[in-house]
């Protein structure tokens, strides 16, 4: 990139792994790479001082995984607590479905929960949660440890069996955790619908999982009003064959919703006088913990199933060695509990570390744009994971909201879900993290289950790099034949071995399993990523091979766009999408939002022409491939409900196609502005 802010990195003394055009790939099935960022931010001396796990061990333990992998996730796995030890460590027979410390008994609630009440971290906090309009609620291991332990014991009064599914439709709060680890206490298995999501979403995903009971709500706060949850729970069922027996309503908005005297039961009612022991079912380890729907780009949503054993050795592992957890620190994940970022990195990640989670149940922006700030200083949060989206929604809001907080406590930040633009990256470093506080780009997927590609806290940083596979983690990137690319050349990204957190299948269509993940390269998981490595073999993710653009014969990823694009200082947001062009086969177009907030255009316009300087802005910064055709102003972009733009809906919009399955679209109030 022509801008090059050496005086961003403490010392920059590390050969720049720069992408020399004349490099640039033209072979079929690679992606080019056009975006050159230099910048690097060398390990922090404090840091490395604390730091549990140091460069040597790192390199240690990749060399232990290479000659020994099997070893290496036994290993991993004997950190935990298991009633009964494994047969095999990765039973490959019936490969591509991998079965995980096959034969061992387990149960993930015990290491998460049972196991901490013999130890110092009984009266530890587990869990803080802070309700959008101010009230909180503290809850600690042993009184976590009670509440699941009541609340399994409704379950299985409610006549919910190991195996069977129960659907939490639940915003951010404590119960939605309890119901959680409950619902795994008991053997049966959770799926997590993200209450953003529409009654016709909630219909479908009843359909499928078929539970046989709800958990839900009668309403909860975002950004200032009461939304109400339950009616949609009882528009669903009227409109999908279900197995339903039983809607267990947490009292939380004092809403009056109507309940359906043989199936509607409040939480509070049920929970009264229950026993606050219950027993911990014994399943095995590849026994299904929970499910979570994700929609591929047509079709259906589909039912991932993670299972205990692998899934816990697997979260517990890559939590520990990320985020380098010290009995001190308070961890907080923004993540919404309906995703997958919330199932392990704010639940069953940092109960099991022994660590306290926080959660806030509403919208980050209320009452105002430091409210996320205010929280940090409040809990003393220590570390702070979250998504490049909140980044840049931030960013808009300036320096004044983190510098009137004191965020001291802070001292590693991380993000999830996206790439994130060289831009943010840096803006939160220096302005959230003070540049004291390493931060963690950590690449991975519903489907992973745990974080595959990402620094630690002693590693070398580059803004915009996932960085380095996790020790253990075999990933390369291959061209459409399969063979491994050299450095600075795109192609797709594949992970050449099974690693203990991955699905085990689709609910109900073992064949789409195979299809989606194993099809296109036999014997290697193929995640529908593009990336390229550098000259040091650092991961830079290009974005979703669905979203490749064909400029005049250079694929193109639409992350280097957007970043190309976010770093000009009037934008805000922005999505790319292919379009045709006579000439050059396809084009770019961008649907862009500006800042709304600055004089007009932040005063930074040279061109007469807003479009015309973004044009040429991305010109300048990605050279003459990165042809933008048009630029679309636009008040908002279409996001889900993890704030990842949807440029399969920007294409649909723009070619008057049908949208296809819109349910996973973040509308309303959880729509983060
Ligand atoms: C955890 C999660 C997975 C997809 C993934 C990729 C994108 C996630 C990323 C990233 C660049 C990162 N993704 N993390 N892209 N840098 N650090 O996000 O799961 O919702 O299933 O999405 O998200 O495209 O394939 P999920």
């Amino acid at each position: 990139m022509t801008r090059q802010k050496k005086t961003d990195a403490p010392a920059p003394t590390v050969p720049a792994s720069c992408n020399a055009p004349e490099t640039r790939a033209t072979m079929r099935g690679t992606i080019d790479n056009l975006l050159v960022e230099e910048r690097v931010f060398r390990p922090l001396p404090r840091i490395a001082a604390e730091a549990t796990v140091n460069p040597q061990d790192i390199l240690a333990a990749r060399k232990h995984a290479d000659a020994d992998w099997k070893g290496f996730w036994e290993e991993a796995a004997d950190e935990l607590q298991w009633f009964r030890k494994w047969e095999t460590v990765v039973d490959e027979t019936n490969a591509p479905f991998y079965r995980w410390f096959s034969g061992a008994r387990c149960n993930i609630v015990h290491n998460a929960l049972d196991r901490h009440i013999e130890t110092v971290n009984k009266n530890r906090l587990a869990l803080i949660w802070e309700g959008e309009p101010g009230d909180t609620r503290k809850l600690t291991y042993f009184e976590l440890y009670r509440e699941v332990n009541r609340f399994a014991n409704v379950l299985r009064g409610l006549g919910v069996k190991k195996g069977e599914r129960v659907l939490i439709y639940m915003p951010s709060l404590p119960e939605t955790v309890i119901a959680m680890l409950a619902t795994a206490k008991i053997g049966a298995v959770h799926s997590v619908v993200f209450a953003g999501f529409s009654s016709g979403a909630l219909a479908d995903r009843i359909e499928d999982a078929q539970p046989r009971a709800i958990v839900t709500v009668d309403g909860f706060y975002r950004n200032g009003r009461v939304i109400p949850l339950k009616p949609l729970v009882d528009e669903a069922l009227q409109h999908c064959h279900s197995l339903v027996e039983a809607v267990v309503v947490v009292h939380r908005a004092h809403l009056d919703v109507a309940m359906h005297d043989d199936r509607d039961r409040w939480w509070h009612d049920v929970m009264l006088h229950q026993p606050t022991e219950a027993l911990t079912e014994v399943v095995e380890a590849n026994d299904p913990l929970f499910m979570l729907y994700t929609s591929g780009t047509t079709g259906k949503p589909k039912g991932i199933v993670h299972s205990h054993g692998g899934y816990m050795v697997g979260v517990h592992r890559t939590l520990n060695w990320v985020f380098d957890l010290k009995p001190t620190d308070i961890f907080w994940c923004t993540a919404d509990p309906g995703w997958i970022t919330g199932h392990s990195y704010v639940i069953y990640g940092p109960l099991m570390a022994g660590t306290t989670t926080l959660l806030y149940e509403g919208h980050p922006l209320y009452p105002e744009a430091g409210r996320l700030w205010s929280m940090v200083e409040r809990w003393g949060v220590t570390i702070l994971y979250t998504v490049p989206t909140l980044i840049r929604m931030l960013m808009r809001f300036g320096t004044q909201y983190p510098a009137g907080h004191d965020l001291t406590t802070l001292r590693l930040l991380g993000t999830v879900g996206e790439p994130i633009s060289p831009e943010a990256w840096v803006w939160f470093y220096k302005n959230i993290g003070r540049g004291q506080c390493p931060l963690l780009d950590t690449w991975w997927q519903t489907e992973t289950g745990m974080i595959m590609i990402s620094p630690l806290p002693v590693s070398l940083l580059k803004p915009g790099s996932v960085t380095k596979p996790m020790p253990g983690i075999d990933v390369d990137v291959v061209d459409e034949q399969g063979n491994s690319l050299p450095p600075r050349t795109g192609g797709y990204l594949v992970i050449k071995r099974p690693w203990p957190a991955m699905m085990s299948t689709v609910f109900n269509d073992h064949a789409a399993y195979v299809d989606m993940y194993w099809s296109q390269f036999p014997g290697w998981y193929f995640p529908g990523d593009v990336a390229r490595k550098d000259d040091d073999g650092y991961i830079w993710i290009q974005g979703r091979a669905d979203d490749v653009i064909m400029i005049a014969g250079h694929r193109v990823g639409t992350a280097e766009l957007e970043a190309a694009l976010s770093s000009h200082p009037a934008v805000a947001e922005c999505g790319v999408i292919g379009v045709p062009d006579e000439i050059r086969g396809e084009v770019a177009k961008a649907f862009v939002m500006l800042h709304d907030d600055l004089p007009p255009f932040g005063g930074y316009v040279q061109a007469d022409d807003m479009e015309t300087e973004l044009m040429e802005h991305v010109r300048r910064e990605l050279g003459p491939v990165a042809v933008l055709k048009a630029v679309e102003f636009r008040k908002e972009l279409p996001k889900n409900r993890s704030g990842k733009i949807m440029r399969r809906i920007l294409r649909a919009e723009e070619f008057g196609e049908d949208v296809g399955d819109t349910s996973t679209l973040e509308e309303g109030p959880f729509c983060l502005r």
